[in-house]
């Protein structure tokens, strides 16, 4: 019986499903005596640190758990929950961690690397530890954008460090406590494996591995490039919930909804052939409301029982009155989606309303849905999604919007394009171009672009490199390059061309065109570096 700290924050439910395959139950601390009389404690960290330690403070965990700590009985503690271990965080000024650690969690400051860091790093483990019995070096999956260092009076802690730019600490242990600033539950096999180290040694004592032996020399870690799955869904004409795949946004063939699979089939299928991430997109959202859509809920639900990587959900993000009156926000949407199993959410329609509004006024008023998701779930759970499509100008001076100088001239012969966004899967083109879309959102609290591409859509001719560098160049957050994957080497393509930092595809992964392992041995051979 494992006890779960669930203070209500984000996606508690993939540390409960990871604890389930593995063939434990679950309990939840229900109040703060259960913190001391537990046997095992996982303590997930998923939020912001000042709504975590808020959250912490409201229910009266704070004193038991420094109480558990001193008395040395079991706790892992998993990300924010690393962090919470010292006084205090550049995130949240003016809150007090658990101050078991010294020294304060401060921003990653390295100019040149996106932040959040979002990805698959590897680990230099500094010290024997049974939890890592049977690990093979792979690289975990983290996401922060505040890392810890230690105060050299804190220096039996260390465990093991990543580098990202600088070199921080990723795992922390003394005795029975330990915590990690990688997500074990969302890290695939690796992951499960030293979750359940950390369970099994509980029960018996776990074999206990020289760090030599497990790391192999040290040296300087390296985020991989990702690779996403990404699933648009929607419902078909006989009320079916299926995956479905268009041409430039068009769905349709010869009138029918194409029906490419199940969604949690489809992604448990891509969990096991080495998929990073997954994301769906609820491409009707902007018309349904999710909260009375429960299948796409319970696609998350289902999905998360067995695939151990991130998920993404997008798809009518936004507020709403439902037909008795009742009001909902966009964080209550958000909440839903995380609370079914989702790490992160995306924002569509609703980016572009608000972005139009931010560039009017400059105001932050603190109630689009970008802001108020951000604030309570971090800047990392916020990916915002672009639907742009190219409107080609003779001159940069025929238009108000962002320019480039293109090397696919448009079809009167046009050198120069802005990318217009849109809204409702494509239907409605606004008057906002992406790279003021991107920087609002990114001003605004935004963690990651998903960069889709209408012109790209379903062609399989390769990616839109102009796109995505005049957006990257204007956004220090991660870009997720979309829209046209054709082949394995298109992703090389990608990579080298881009500083983007992951690359989805759906229709050839979909068509079982190209498998993902293809994709990622194409990468490895070409020495982009990979999970
Ligand atoms: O506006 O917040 O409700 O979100 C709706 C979401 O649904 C948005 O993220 C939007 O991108 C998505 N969406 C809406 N309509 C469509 C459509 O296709 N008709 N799909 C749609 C977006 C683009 C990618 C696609 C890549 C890769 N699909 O998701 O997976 O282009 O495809 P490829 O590799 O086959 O080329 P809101």
């Amino acid at each position: 019986m494992i006890t779960l700290l669930d203070y209500g924050a984000g996606n508690v439910r993939s540390v409960r499903n990871a604890i389930r395959k593995l063939g434990y139950t679950v309990q939840d601390v229900k109040c703060p005596a259960d913190i001391l009389s537990a046997d095992c404690l996982i303590f997930p960290g998923v939020g912001s640190y000042g709504s975590v330690m808020e959250r912490l403070q409201r229910d009266c965990f704070v004193e038991p758990l420094i109480e558990r700590i001193h008395s040395d009985k079991p706790v892992l503690g998993i990300c924010v929950a690393l962090q919470a271990l010292f006084e205090g965080s550049e995130e949240s000024p003016g809150v007090a961690g658990l101050s078991i650690l010294k020294g304060q969690i401060k921003r990653f400051t390295e100019s040149s690397l996106s932040v959040p860091q979002i990805g698959w790093n590897g680990v230099n483990l500094h010290k024997q530890s049974a939890l890592f019995a049977g690990y093979n070096g792979e690289k975990l999956y983290f996401v922060h954008s505040y890392r810890a260092t230690l105060d050299e009076s804190d220096e039996e802690w260390l465990l093991a460090t990543t580098n990202y730019g600088e070199e921080f600490v990723s795992g922390v242990q003394k005795g029975n406590v330990t915590a990690f600033q990688f997500h074990p539950e969302k890290s695939g096999s690796a992951g499960l494996n030293i979750l359940g180290n950390y369970l099994k040694s509980k029960k018996d004592d776990a074999i206990t591995v020289s760090a030599k032996e497990l790391s192999g020399s040290q040296k300087e870690t390296k985020i991989a490039k990702r690779v996403i799955a990404c699933l648009d869904v929607r419902t078909n004409d006989n009320g079916d919930l299926v995956v479905t795949k268009g041409d430039q946004y068009d769905v349709r063939d010869k009138g029918e909804v194409r029906n490419l699979g199940k969604p949690v089939k489809l992604a448990k299928r891509y969990y096991e052939e080495g998929a990073d991430e997954i994301t769906f997109l609820n491409i009707t959202g902007f018309r349904d409301f999710p909260m009375k859509d429960q299948p796409m809920l319970e696609v998350l639900q289902k999905t998360s029982e067995n695939v151990f990587v991130p998920l993404t959900i997008g798809g009518g993000i936004r507020e709403f009155t439902d037909s008795n009156g009742k009001e909902y926000t966009a964080l209550d949407v958000a909440s839903e989606y995380f609370r079914s199993g989702a790490d992160k959410i995306s924002i569509g329609s609703d980016a572009c309303y608000t972005a139009e509004e931010y560039l009017k006024t400059g105001i932050k008023t603190g109630k689009s849905s970008i802001e108020q998701i951000s604030i309570v779930y971090g800047a990392q759970a916020v990916v915002i999604s672009v639907d742009p499509r190219r409107v080609y100008v003779k001159n940069p001076e025929d238009t108000d919007h962002n320019t480039i100088k293109t090397v696919v001239p448009g079809p009167e012969g046009e050198e120069y394009c802005w990318y217009q966004c849109t809204v409702m899967g494509g239907r409605e083109g606004r008057d906002l171009d992406a790279v003021q879309l991107a920087s609002s959102c990114e001003a605004l609290g935004a963690g990651e672009i998903l960069l889709n591409c209408i012109d790209k859509d379903g062609t399989n001719s390769g990616f839109d490199f102009e796109l995505i560098n005049h957006v990257k160049s204007a956004v220090s957050i991660p870009v997720i390059a979309s829209s046209g994957a054709g082949s394995a080497a298109h992703f090389v393509d990608v990579f080298r061309a881009t500083d983007a930092e992951a690359a989805l595809a759906a229709g050839i992964f979909h068509r079982k065109e190209v498998p993902i392992a293809e994709v990622k041995e194409t990468l490895k051979d070409n020495g982009v570096e990979i999970r």
